[in-house]
């Protein structure tokens, strides 16, 4: 968990084990005070029980049986009220012993808006963390807690609050390439700044669509950095899948459209499309992009974005989105991104489904959505 949260949690428990002292010291002075009760009565019985025997030996012989017999009814009597008298006193006990303490307004905004800040530090945008903050107060608002326990109930509110944010599902990829093959060759499009892990995570969905029995052929497009293709041959080898390519400094557009040519000559399932990575900033080079897509008019578009961008990736796929339509989201590096906030803030606000999270190198490091992996991976599981 993130250290930010981690401190706001220690004090929020803190501040409340002080409300819950001072609330248990008056506790204990009133149960002492229903103690001092207790006893008194008690006192005041064992005298009349004094007086009853002393006024019985004054009785004469004949009436000894019949005071025996009262006397037992007495006491029979006197052990039934006492009964009743512990009952009414071990549940008042009960209930001022149990610590539990309602959660006001006083408690929770302090830590709310300290919490807002470590969110935002945390990458998530701060629309979200507006958001979110408020859902936690609501969360939290009236509760009664257990004082000791008041740490856990905090977390679980951030908890809940995060997973009702986040969409339950996402499309399932594998499902989505059967279903647009029944159309012809699935044509898909990687798109992303640079440097974000697209070759990479080509490489992964091959092997996955492999795995499948789809056969793909990738198109390498980024005809521009020096060894991008020798990167994907190398990836094409150990995978066993086919590679289009061209020279560097080729027409990215026209590769694409002879890996597509080739698709349907040998009768391929799909091509993936590697592009050059570009900041959203260069106008040139999406128009680039934007040519690609007109000619190889990609069934799907995939965004790769680092998880790592925290709050600036919400904008980046924001302007790539305005270039070609995105269809759906990659996050990469979530094994290597230790705040997290910024896939909270894309999956809230960003529209479109994540389809996988790469955690890793490997081929077979991804991992499909799951919001229950989001927060976890930023909360701690
Ligand atoms: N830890 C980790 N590293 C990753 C992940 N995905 C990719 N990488 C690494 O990130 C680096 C860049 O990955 P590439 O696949 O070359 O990224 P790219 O977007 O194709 O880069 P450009 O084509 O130069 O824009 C490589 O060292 C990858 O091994 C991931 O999920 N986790
Ligand atoms: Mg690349």
């Amino acid at each position: 968990m993130f250290e930010g949260i981690k401190n706001k949690l220690k004090a929020f428990a803190e501040a409340f084990a002080k409300k819950e002292e001072a609330e248990e010291k008056e506790k204990e002075e009133k149960k002492q005070e229903l103690e001092r009760k207790e006893e008194s009565k008690e006192e005041k019985t064992e005298e009349r029980e004094l007086e009853h025997r002393e006024e019985a030996e004054r009785e004469k012989e004949a009436k000894q049986a019949a005071q025996k017999e009262k006397e037992k009814e007495n006491k029979e009597k006197e052990a039934k009220a006492k009964g009743e008298a512990d009952i009414t006193f071990k549940s008042k006990v009960k209930g001022v012993l149990l610590g539990k303490v309602r959660v006001t307004e006083e408690d929770v905004e302090p830590f709310i808006d300290s919490l807002k800040i470590d969110l935002i530090k945390s990458d998530v945008a701060y629309e979200v963390a507006e958001k979110l903050a408020e859902k936690i107060k609501s969360n939290m608002l009236g509760k009664e807690i257990d004082a000791r326990n008041a740490k856990e109930a905090m977390e679980e509110s951030i908890r809940k609050a995060m997973l009702d944010m986040l969409p339950s599902t996402s499309i399932d990829f594998v499902a989505k390439v059967l279903e647009l093959r029944k159309n012809g060759v699935v044509k898909i499009l990687f798109l992303g700044p640079n440097g974000a892990g697209k070759t990479t995570t080509i490489a992964k969905l091959a092997h996955m669509l492999k795995q499948h029995g789809l056969n793909c052929v990738i198109a390498a497009s980024d005809t521009f950095r020096a060894a991008a293709i020798e990167q994907l041959e190398h990836h094409a080898r150990a995978l066993g899948v086919e590679l289009i390519k061209g020279k560097y400094g080729a027409d990215p557009a026209s590769v694409a459209f002879d890996a597509i040519a080739h698709a349907n000559a040998k009768g391929l399932d799909c091509v993936l499309i590697d592009t050059a990575g570009r900041q959203e900033t260069n106008k040139s080079l999406l128009e680039e992009l934007r040519k690609i897509a007109r000619v190889a008019k990609p069934d799907f578009v995939v965004f790769v974005g680092e998880a790592i961008t925290g709050n600036a990736l919400l904008q980046q796929i924001r302007e790539f989105n305005e270039v070609v339509k995105i269809d759906g989201i990659i996050l990469t590096k979530l094994d290597c991104d230790a705040k997290g906030g910024g896939s909270i803030s894309v999956l809230s606000e960003a529209g479109i489904p994540i389809l996988f999270f790469g955690i890793g190198e490997k081929h077979t490091d991804l991992m499909p959505y799951s919001k229950e992996f989001v927060v976890d991976s930023m909360l701690g599981s």
